[in-house]
C-alpha cells in the first residue's frame, strides 16, 4: 500500500492506535486511514444481516439420483408431482432463514423456468402440462412468506451445444440471466458456481465476467453477486461449513481473479479475508444438510441433527459469516419431513439460546475511541452462569479488530477478527466480571459490543 508522505501506515496505524488510545490520544492520520477503509454497501449490509437462508438444490438430478447431470437427461423426466414452493419457505421461515437461493439451472443446463434459450427445460417436462414455471413458484412463494429470492445459474453448462464457443455462450449465459432478472421482479442474490468438470481434455469456455457482472448490476442494482471472487460476497473456502477462524470482511481483489481460480493461497484467501483488503467481500458458508446438494433417497437417514446445524451456525455466523444451508427438494417437490423438522429444531435451540443477554443494560458497548481505553471491563452484578460469548464490531464503520482476549472467572478465551458477529463457545462458567481487551486494530478503534449467554 503507498502512504502519502508524513502518513502512517495502515498496520502501523493498527498498531498504534491502541497504544495511543490507552495514552487517551486520538492519533494524526485517523480521519484519513479510516476514509480508505472498505465499508458494506446496504446490499451486502442487509444480505449479512439475514444471517441463514435456505439453498434449494433441485432439477433433473433430483430425478436421477446423481449430483451433476451431464445434460443429455430427457426432460420428461422432470415430473415432481406435489411440488409446493410454499412449504420450501415456510419450512425456511420456521428455520429463521430469511432468504433462499434456487438452482435454477444446475451443470447440467436444464433450466427451471420455460427458457427462450434452449428446449433443455421445464416447458419440455410434463411438470404443470409443460406449462410449469418453478422459478415463478418459488418466487411467489418467497414473496408470501416474506423472504428475499436469490437465483443460482451455474455458467458451467454440459447440455448447451455451444458451450466452449465463448462469444456465443457468452451471449446465451447473458440472455438466460437477462430472463431470471427482468420476469420475476426484485432479486437479492445472484450466485455463480465457480465448478467446472471438464478437465484439461474437455471444452474451453473463456467466460465475459466483466459483461456478466455488469449486466446484473444494471438489470438488479440491489441484489448482490455470489462467487469466488464476488464481486459482491465470496464463497468461503469450502464446503463443509467451517468459515475462518480469522475471517475478514475485506479482500483482496487478485487474490482470487474469477470464479472457480484455482492455485496456491486461494482457500486461504477465501477462508480468511485480508486485513488490508481494497474491496467489502463477506464471506458466504454454503453447506447441505445432508451429504448431497441434491436429494437422494438413500440419504434419509443422514439428515445433520439439530447439534450439528447448531454447530455449523457456531461456525459461520459465529465467524463472521452467513449460513447459506442447502434443503433440497424431494422427487414430490416438497421438502422432506425431517429436514423441515430438523430446521425448526435448529431454530427453537438457537431462540433458547439467545433468548437472554446476561449482560444486557451493563455493557453495550466497548467504545475504544477518544480518550476512551481499549480495556472494557463487564460487571453482571452478581454471578451467572456463562456459555456463550457473543462480540459484535458495528460494520457499518468497516471492519477492525485483529487481536483481542477476555478474562472471567479464572479462564479467558483469545481471538483475532470480530466483524459482524463473532461468538465463543465455553464450557459453562460462573461469572461475574468480565474484562475484554482489544489488543490490536487495523483502523480507528471500534466500538465493540459484548452479549453474554447461559443455556
Ligand atoms: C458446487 C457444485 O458443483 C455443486 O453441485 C453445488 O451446486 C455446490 C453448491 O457448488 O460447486
Amino acid at each position: 500500500m503507498t502512504d502519502q508522505p508524513g502518513r502512517i501506515t495502515r498496520r502501523e496505524f493498527g498498531r498504534l492506535t491502541v497504544a495511543g488510545l490507552v495514552a487517551g490520544r486520538v492519533l494524526p492520520g485517523m480521519i484519513a486511514a479510516q476514509g480508505r477503509r472498505p465499508v458494506p454497501t446496504p446490499a451486502q449490509l442487509a444480505w449479512q444481516r439475514d444471517e441463514l437462508a435456505l439453498f434449494l438444490h433441485f432439477g433433473v438430478n433430483t430425478f436421477t439420483d446423481r449430483e451433476w447431470g451431464d445434460g443429455t437427461e430427457d426432460p420428461a423426466i422432470f415430473a415432481p408431482d406435489a411440488l409446493d414452493a410454499r412449504q420450501w419457505a415456510r419450512a425456511a421461515k420456521a428455520g429463521g432463514a430469511r432468504a433462499m437461493v434456487l438452482t435454477a439451472k444446475h451443470h447440467d443446463g436444464f433450466c427451471l423456468w420455460p427458457t427462450a434459450t434452449t428446449k433443455h427445460s421445464v416447458a419440455a417436462s410434463p411438470f404443470r402440462g409443460g406449462r410449469g414455471d418453478v422459478v415463478q413458484e418459488f418466487v411467489d412463494a418467497c414473496r408470501a412468506e416474506g423472504l428475499k429470492a436469490g437465483v443460482y445459474c451455474s455458467p458451467w453448462d454440459r447440455n448447451s451445444p455451444v458451450y466452449g464457443d465463448s462469444p456465443r455462450y457468452n451471449d446465451l449465459y447473458c440472455d438466460q440471466l437477462t430472463e431470471l432478472l427482468t420476469r420475476y421482479g426484485r432479486i437479492d442474490e445472484v450466485w455463480f458456481d465457480g465448478a467446472n468438470g471438464e478437465g484439461p481434455n474437455g471444452k474451453k469456455q473463456t467466460y465475459d465476467w466483466a459483461r456478466v457482472w455488469s449486466l446484473v448490476r444494471r438489470l438488479q442494482p440491489q441484489a448482490v453477486m455470489f462467487s469466488d471472487a464476488g464481486p459482491d460476497i465470496r464463497w468461503i473456502g469450502n464446503e463443509r461449513g467451517v468459515a475462518g477462524d480469522t475471517n475478514w470482511s475485506t479482500m483482496n481483489p487478485d487474490a482470487v481473479p474469477y470464479p472457480g481460480a484455482d492455485g496456491p493461497g486461494i482457500i486461504a484467501a477465501l477462508q480468511n479475508g485480508d486485513p488490508d483488503g481494497t474491496v467489502w467481500r463477506p464471506g458466504e458458508t454454503d453447506v447441505s444438510i445432508r451429504p448431497g446438494w441434491f436429494y437422494h433417497p438413500a440419504e434419509d437417514a443422514k439428515v445433520r441433527t439439530v447439534d450439528q446445524l447448531v454447530d455449523l451456525y457456531f461456525t459461520s455466523v459465529g465467524r463472521n459469516s452467513k449460513l447459506l444451508l442447502n434443503v433440497p427438494p424431494t422427487r414430490s417437490g416438497l421438502l422432506h419431513e425431517t429436514d423441515v423438522a430438523r430446521l425448526a429444531g435448529m431454530r427453537r435451540a438457537l431462540s433458547a439460546q439467545f433468548r437472554a443477554d446476561l449482560a444486557d443494560g451493563r455493557m453495550k458497548a466497548c467504545a475504544a475511541s477518544g480518550a476512551g481505553s481499549a480495556r472494557c471491563a463487564i460487571d453482571l452484578g452478581s454471578m451467572k452462569s456463562v456459555s456463550v460469548i457473543e462480540l459484535s464490531e458495528d460494520i457499518t464503520k468497516g471492519q477492525s479488530v485483529s487481536s483481542y482476549r477476555l478474562d472471567f472467572g479464572g479462564g479467558g478465551v483469545t481471538g483475532t477478527t470480530i466483524g459482524y458477529r463473532r461468538l465463543h463457545r465455553i464450557a459453562t462458567t460462573r461469572v461475574q466480571t468480565m474484562t475484554l481487551s482489544i489488543q490490536s486494530v487495523v483502523s480507528t478503534p471500534p466500538r465493540v459490543r459484548v452479549r453474554l449467554f447461559g443455556g
